[in-house]
This record gives structure tokens, sequence and C-alpha cells, in this order.
């Protein structure tokens, strides 16, 4: 199966982690995690369908430090037509990072989608879907060390997750703090 490196977008998007099939780690040997529809359904093209490149930031108190880096990540978008159960688009990514056995259903996921690689298909076996994804993970991931989609790991989006704004003052609060006299 043929791939390519080809710029998109970039399509950022932050939502909470849902639960999928649960077969991305059981059955396929790679965990995919799923973004909440509403993050994307709206906004993104049904001719959007295939697999991507881009970068992924989880938040979560139960996360070490390591864990919420910025990290490449792999991203199919689509119904799966390998399988036939699939009724909702899903967008899932499997995150190039080793967390150890934690997982991190209902935290705020972070994604920059910035290249195509190639088009959801429908496999003759699982041990195919499996070979190919394990060659999209190779080859996505010396892509994403490419001078183009390298930037995009320091994308100001992704500081936001990791300082969120500070609370505006409340009002009056400075009147209080100011000498009376
Ligand atoms: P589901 O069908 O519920 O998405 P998966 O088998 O695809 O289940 O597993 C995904 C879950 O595994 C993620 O939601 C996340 O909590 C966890 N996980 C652990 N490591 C990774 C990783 N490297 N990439 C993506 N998800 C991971
Ligand atoms: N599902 C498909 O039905 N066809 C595909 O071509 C396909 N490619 C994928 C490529 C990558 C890199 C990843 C991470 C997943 C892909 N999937 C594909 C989705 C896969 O079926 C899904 O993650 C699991 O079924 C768990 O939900
Ligand atoms: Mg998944």
């Amino acid at each position: 199966m043929q791939r390519v490196v080809e710029l998109i977008g970039p399509h950022r998007f932050s939502g909470r982690v849902v639960t999928g099939f649960q077969r991305g780690s059981k059955d396929l040997g790679w965990p995919t995690a799923n973004l909440d529809p509403s993050a994307f359904e709206r906004t993104l093209d049904a001719a959007t369908e295939g697999v991507y490149v881009g970068w992924a930031a989880v938040s979560g108190d139960s996360l070490r430090p390591e864990d919420r880096a910025v990290h490449k990540a792999v991203l199919s978008v689509g119904w799966n037509p390998h399988f036939d159960d699939v009724q909702q688009r899903t967008l899932e990514a499997y995150l190039c990072h080793d967390f150890s056995g934690r997982d991190f259903y209902g935290e705020q996921m972070q994604l920059i989608v910035c290249a195509f690689l190639r088009p959801q298909a429908k496999f003759d076996s699982l041990e195919a879907l499996i070979e190919a994804i394990t060659t999209d993970v190779d080859f996505g991931r010396s892509a994403l060390d490419s001078s183009e989609l390298m930037p995009f790991k320091d994308d100001p989006f992704f500081a936001m997750l990791a300082n969120p704004p500070a609370e505006a003052p409340l009002r009056g609060s400075e009147d209080a703090a100011r000498p009376t006299d």
C-alpha cells in the first residue's frame, strides 16, 4: 500500500478522550485515544476520512510530566471500513509514547493534524490491517521529523493546555488592596 506525505490543514482539535470498541490495544496491539465526536463532527469534512500524522498532548493529574509532553501521533479518521459495526465516524490517535499502562479516558486531549498518509481501507485479514498500521506508524514517525512537520510540535496551541491563562482578578480586589488614605 502506497503512502504519501501530503501537507494538510493544519487542523487543531481539543476535546475529551472517550471510549471506543476497546479493540485497539487488545486486538491490534495499537491503542488509539478516541476524541469526543463533538470536538470534530461539525467542523471536519466527511472527505477527510484517512490516515494522518500530527502531534498530540493529553492533560491529567494521574499522568507523569513526561506523559503530558507533546508526542508524535498517527491518526485514523473515518468509519473504520475494515469493521462492519462502526456507525459513527471516529478520530483516534496512537500517541508515540509509552504511558506504562496508564490510561487517560476522560482527560483533555489536544491534536494538530498536519499531513495525510493514505485513505482508510478494508483488508483481507486482521493481520494485514495490523501490518498496515505498523508501517503507518514507522512511516509517520519519520515524516514528523521533517522540517515541514516538526515545527507544529511547538505550536502555541499546546502551551494553552500546559499553562492555562491565569484567572482574571475579581473585580474590586485591586481596590481592596489599595491604601485607603
Ligand atoms: P478504545 O476503543 O476505548 O479507544 P483502545 O484499545 O483503542 O480503546 O485503547 C485506547 C486507550 O488506551 C486510550 O484512550 C488511552 O487511555 C490508552 N492509551 C495508552 N497508551 C496509549 C497510546 N500510546 N496511544 C493512545 N492511547 C493510549
Ligand atoms: N481502520 C480501518 O478500518 N482501516 C484502516 O485502513 C485503518 N487504518 C488505521 C491506521 C492507523 C495508523 C490507526 C492508528 C488506525 C487505523 N484504523 C483503520 C482504525 C482501527 O481499525 C481502530 O483504531 C481500531 O479498530 C480500534 O478502534
Ligand atoms: Mg481507540
